[in-house]
């Protein structure tokens, strides 16, 4: 036998000593029956694979989120089988659990949101999960869940009357220009931009365009004309193009809009509101002793033209 004669044994005897310890491997260490089983859990957005994130849910938009779990063993799908969906807040902490049955196509299917149930809407933004679990096959697979945060808050401050030290003013005559003061806090993860409302009741005041960082309060003046408003208690609010979550806090307003003349606020026109014009006669914004209830024309000067404005309503209710 030559030396190459030899090699070749050789290596035909390692090749066949191999292959007799990879059938005795596979014939000791036989596969368990659970193990042949594949469950995948996956949401409309995504997430298909084992343990692949889905696309993020929008909290705000009240958002119903599908869940599905595909189920299959020795790479064919397995009906009716009992499927067990574990949601989990972003804490870790199992929040419910649902289940189903698969169908014939191996699928199973629930319709889960996240129900408010903390004061706090920043509780909510985060990586939710999802475990599916097959238990009679003793397979399981997690979806991670992004709740994305785009929260607003929104309310009206102030409204200002004639000068910015004065102070907000509760009280105005269909005759003044003022400025409604609306703030809005937004929590979300990017910069945004949406429409911002004013009203008074259900009447427009005015509409701005806003951009807003997350976490930085935006003021915005919306300039109020009252000609058209009647006299009566009205109520200022706001609102945004974006959506705001289950139990936002509106903060509004409320201006008692009073009859030209009626100084005291009693609904009547009469010698009380003279006394009044008479306590702050000549006098001008700024200075001691002026009264914006006594400047119907919205002039920062109480003179002859407020009480031109008296003279007129005399006596009226
Ligand atoms: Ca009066
Ligand atoms: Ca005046």
């Amino acid at each position: 036998m030559n030396k190459r004669a030899v090699s070749l044994t050789f290596v035909s005897m390692l090749l066949l000593l191999m292959k007799m310890e990879m059938l005795f491997v596979t014939q000791v260490v036989a596969e368990p029956a659970s193990s042949l089983a594949v469950i995948d859990v996956f949401t409309s957005k995504g997430g298909q694979g084992p343990n692949v994130p889905s696309d993020p849910f929008d909290f705000c938009k009240d958002e119903d989120i599908p869940l599905y779990a595909y189920l299959e063993y020795n790479g064919t799908p397995v009906p009716d089988e009992y499927v067990s969906f574990e949601f989990r807040d972003l804490l870790g902490r199992t929040v419910c659990a649902r289940g189903s049955y698969t169908n014939a196509s191996g699928i199973a299917f629930v319709l889960s949101r996240i129900l408010t149930v903390c004061g706090d809407p920043t509780y909510y933004f985060g990586n939710w999960s999802v475990t599916a679990t097959a238990y009679a096959y003793e397979v399981s697979d997690s979806v991670t869940i992004p709740i994305t945060a785009h929260y607003v808050h929104i309310g009206v401050a102030y409204v200002y009357c004639l000068a910015e030290n004065l102070d907000a003013c509760t009280e105005a005559y269909p005759t003044w220009i003022i400025d409604v003061n609306v703030f809005v806090f937004y929590i979300g993860e990017e910069t945004e931009t949406f429409n911002v409302t004013a009203y008074c009741d259900n009447d427009t005041i005015g509409m701005k365009t806003v951009t807003v960082t997350p976490f930085v309060e935006e003021d915005l003046i919306f300039n109020w004309d009252l000609s058209n408003v009647c006299v009566d208690t009205h109520v200022i609010w706001a609102n945004t193009s974006v959506p705001e979550p289950p139990g936002t806090i509106r903060a509004s307003y409320t201006v008692r809009v009073k009859i030209l003349g009626d100084a005291s606020g009693d609904d009547f026109v009469d010698v009380d509101d003279l006394q009044i014009i008479g306590l702050s006669w000549q006098k001008c914004v700024g200075e001691i002793g002026y009264d914006p209830r006594a400047d119907f024309n919205f002039d920062t000067l109480i003179d002859v033209d407020d009480l031109q404005f008296l003279g007129w309503n005399w006596l009226k209710p």
